[in-house]
C-alpha cells in the first residue's frame, strides 16, 4: 500500500475533477483507477465498495468514501482548507455551493441538444458575468486579502479558480470586467501546487467533448 488516496472514476472530469483539484492544491499525491467499461463499475458494485452503487469513490485513510461533497468535505477538513471556525466554514460553504451551481450549469452545456446549445451557453455565461463573478469581485474587494476567507488558502479559493478556468474555456475574456478576479487568478495559478497541476501532463483532465459522451454513457448507464 502506497498510502496515497486512490480515486475511482472514469478518465474524465465529471464529478471527480473538483476532488483532483482539491488534492492537488493541498499538495497531496494521489493515484487513479479509471473505469473503462461497465464491467469495471459492476466489479466495484459487486465487491461492496460503493455505498450507493455510484462513483466517485475515494479510498483514503482506510475508508471508501463516496458522495462528492462528503469526499470534498473530508479532504478540506483533513488538509486545513475549511476555515478556522464555524463562521468561516459557513462562508466557505456558501461560496463553494454558488460556484458549484455555476460549474454545473457550464458543464451541462455539452449534453444539451444541438439546437439548444447556443442559448444554454449564453444563459450560463450571462449568469457568470452578472450573478456569480460580481459576487467574488466584491468579496475580494471588501475582504481585502489575497484569499476569499480569512487570510489563507481555503477550498473556496480552489473552487473559484477551477470555475474561472472552466468559464474561460468557453469565453476567454470572461474576466475582462473583473480586475480583482484577474489578479486572483494570476496569483493562485502561480502558487507552487496549483502551478504544477496546471502544467501539461498533470492529472488534470481536459474539457469534456461531445465525442466522449457515448463512452461515458456505456460505463454509467
Ligand atoms: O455526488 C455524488 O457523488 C452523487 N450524489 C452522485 C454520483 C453519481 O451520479 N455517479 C454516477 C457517475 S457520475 N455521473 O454523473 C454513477 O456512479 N452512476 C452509476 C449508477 O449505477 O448509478
Amino acid at each position: 500500500m502506497s498510502g496515497k488516496p486512490v480515486l475511482h472514476y472514469a478518465n474524465t472530469r465529471g464529478r471527480m475533477e473538483s476532488v483532483r483539484w482539491l488534492l492537488a492544491a493541498a499538495g497531496v499525491e494521489f493515484e487513479e483507477k479509471f473505469l473503462e467499461k461497465k464491467e469495471d463499475l459492476q466489479k466495484l458494485k459487486s465487491d461492496g465498495s460503493l455505498l450507493f452503487q455510484q462513483v466517485p469513490m475515494v479510498e483514503i485513510d482506510g475508508m471508501k468514501l463516496v458522495q462528492t461533497r462528503a469526499i470534498l468535505n473530508y479532504i478540506a477538513g483533513k488538509y486545513n482548507l475549511y476555515g478556522k471556525d464555524l463562521k468561516e466554514r459557513a462562508l466557505i460553504d456558501m461560496y463553494v455551493e454558488g460556484l458549484a451551481d455555476l460549474y454545473e450549469l457550464i458543464m451541462m452545456n455539452v449534453v444539451q441538444p444541438a439546437d439548444k446549445k447556443e442559448e444554454h451557453l449564453a444563459n450560463a455565461l450571462d449568469k457568470a458575468a452578472n450573478r456569480y463573478f460580481p459576487v467574488f469581485e466584491k468579496v475580494l474587494k471588501d475582504h481585502g486579502h489575497d484569499f476569499l476567507v480569512g487570510n489563507k488558502l481555503s477550498r473556496a479559493d480552489v473552487s473559484l479558480l477551477e470555475t474561472i478556468l472552466m468559464v474561460e474555456e468557453f469565453k476567454s475574456d470572461a474576466l475582462a470586467k473583473f480586475p480583482l478576479l484577474q489578479s486572483f487568478k494570476a496569483r493562485m495559478s502561480n502558487t507552487p501546487n496549483i502551478k504544477k497541476f496546471l502544467q501539461p501532463g498533470s492529472q488534470r483532465k481536459p474539457r469534456l467533448q461531445e465525442k466522449d459522451i457515448p463512452n461515458l454513457m456505456a460505463i454509467f448507464h
